[in-house]
């Protein structure tokens, strides 16, 4: 067996799937880590898992026609990919965002993969969404939205086969609404979709797990400097789902958040915000669904209109908003500004020359598929709950959210270490996800 380059099996994949830039950049980096490993570990190659990890098992792509307000009918675009269900049924979340492409889901699914066999519980990957954007849609809307949404998906999906859940601009109002359309449609009360309600089947901690989840994985790399939370001056992008939760965990920790962010710009409050002002930025953002531009009308901070907060001096920088938010150069602006840790919250949000210059750097740097495998990780937690028909304690879910994450670190440590003693743990993440899927694939045959 001749060795593939790596230009060689991007060149490949580039061809196969044109113009998908997300989906290119996603392969590149996992692939980079994965061929020195894989030619030392020659079964792999045997079997071809790289080409089948990078084919989605199947893709699904329907109409969803809803009506407006004012009785119009408009038009998205639904994507449910099924990346590989080796090790359990498809799972990963749903976006709604208006430049949802199948470049972005299929960029999505395939991290999706290895971060769900990093968190060791059995679930396949998968992503899906809509070019839907819910902003500036009233409720009756996005629930008519859903429910046009869900009355195709739920032909492709169920408890054992296919598992969605939430991403950005789908939380908890859109998760219920999804759920209320499936359960009519199938007449059954099953744990298809995580991230429920409390009262009809939700896992408590699922709101917070993904920013608990990535401030538990900072705290272990820190660890491995002799470093803690306490007084850390951190920012953070985002003001969703993700950057709250962290910045609640932060706060409780000891640390000082002073960013926040939306798609408009972002908030710079030096002091560092408090439990009151996080609970500000929540009703602003879940209840009042407004802008984080409000919160330095409320209190003392300044806004930086269509700016990211990376120029802002740091600890730790938290990116917790979309892909490709961190460039190189703010990457450098950030080393040289004294920053030690950049933990992932998002998805790919660090571009691969802004990975180059934190590893360049020696700083520590968590990719989202380790440092987010806290969300997924509790949704695991929730369809075990849900097929156990029972509940467990906050106290339960999130010790084992964390030993989660204390695992995934160790893993990524195992996989990653260097001979300088530096640990990649982009590295450690590919190989650590991928040893499993690929030995559950070798043994399923091919298929
Ligand atoms: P939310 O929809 O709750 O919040 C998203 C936040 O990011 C908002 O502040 C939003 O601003 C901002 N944002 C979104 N798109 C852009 C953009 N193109 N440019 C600038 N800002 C943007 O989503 P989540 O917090 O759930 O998700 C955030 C990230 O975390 C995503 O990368 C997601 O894939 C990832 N993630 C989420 C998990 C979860 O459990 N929810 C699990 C693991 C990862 P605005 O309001 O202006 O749009
Ligand atoms: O990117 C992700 O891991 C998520 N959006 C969460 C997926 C899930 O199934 O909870």
């Amino acid at each position: 067996m001749e060795n593939v380059t790596h230009k060689q099996f991007m060149d490949n994949l580039i061809a196969r799937n044109m113009g998908e830039v997300e989906f290119h950049q996603a392969v590149f980096e996992v692939t980079e880590s994965l061929l020195p490993f894989i030619d030392d570990n020659l079964k792999y190659k045997y079997y071809n898992i790289l080409e089948r990890l990078t084919e989605p098992e199947r893709v699904i792509i329907f109409r969803v026609p809803w009506l407006n307000d004012k009785g119009e009918i408009k038009v998205n675009r639904g994507y449910r990919i099924e990346m590989n269900s080796a090790i359990g049924p498809y799972k990963g979340g749903l976006r709604f965002h208006p430049t949802v492409n199948l470049s972005i889901l299929k960029f999505l699914a395939f991290e999706q993969v290895l971060k769900n066999s990093l968190t060791t519980l059995p679930m396949g990957g998968g992503k899906g969404g809509s070019d839907f954007d819910p902003k500036g849609k009233t409720d009756n809307e996005v629930m008519r939205f859903c429910q046009s949404f869900m009355t195709e998906l739920y032909r492709h999906i169920s408890a054992d086969t296919d598992v969605p859940a939430g991403d950005i601009g789908v939380g908890g109002r859109e998760i219920g609404y999804l759920f209320g359309q499936y359960k009519r449609l199938k007449n059954e009360f099953t744990g298809v979709l995580t991230g429920k309600g409390i009262e009809y089947g939700g896992s408590l901690i699922r709101p917070e797990a993904t920013g608990y989840g990535a401030v538990y994985f900072a705290e272990q790399m820190l660890k491995t400097r002799n470093q803690l939370m306490k007084d850390k001056v951190v920012t953070i992008s985002g003001s969703g789902n993700v950057a709250q939760y962290a910045t609640e965990k932060l706060i409780d920790l000891g640390a000082k958040v002073v960013t926040l962010s939306d798609s408009s710009g972002f908030i710079y409050d030096e002091e560092g915000l408090t439990r009151e002002k996080l609970d500000y930025v929540l009703y602003i953002k879940n209840i009042k669904r407004g802008r984080i531009k409000e919160y330095s009308e409320k209190f003392k901070a300044q806004y930086f209109e269509g700016k990211r907060p990376w120029d802002i001096k740091c600890d730790i920088a938290l990116p917790c908003a979309t892909q490709n938010e961190i460039t190189k150069e703010e990457a450098t602006t950030l080393v040289n500004n004294g920053c030690i840790c950049v933990c992932e919250g998002a998805n790919m949000p660090s571009t691969i020359e802004a990975i180059n210059v934190f590893h360049d750097s020696k700083i520590l740097f968590g990719p989202g598929k380790a440092a987010n495998a806290g969300g997924v990780a509790v949704s695991g937690l929730e369809m075990t709950q849900n097929s156990m028909r029972l509940s467990w304690s906050r106290e339960e879910v999130d010790k084992r959210l964390k030993d989660i994450m204390v695992n995934i670190h160790q893993t990524c440590v195992k996989y990653g270490s260097e001979t300088d003693d530096y640990v990649n743990y982009v590295k450690g993440a590919n190989i650590g996800g991928f040893v499993k899927v690929a030995n559950a694939m070798i043994a399923q045959g091919v298929v």
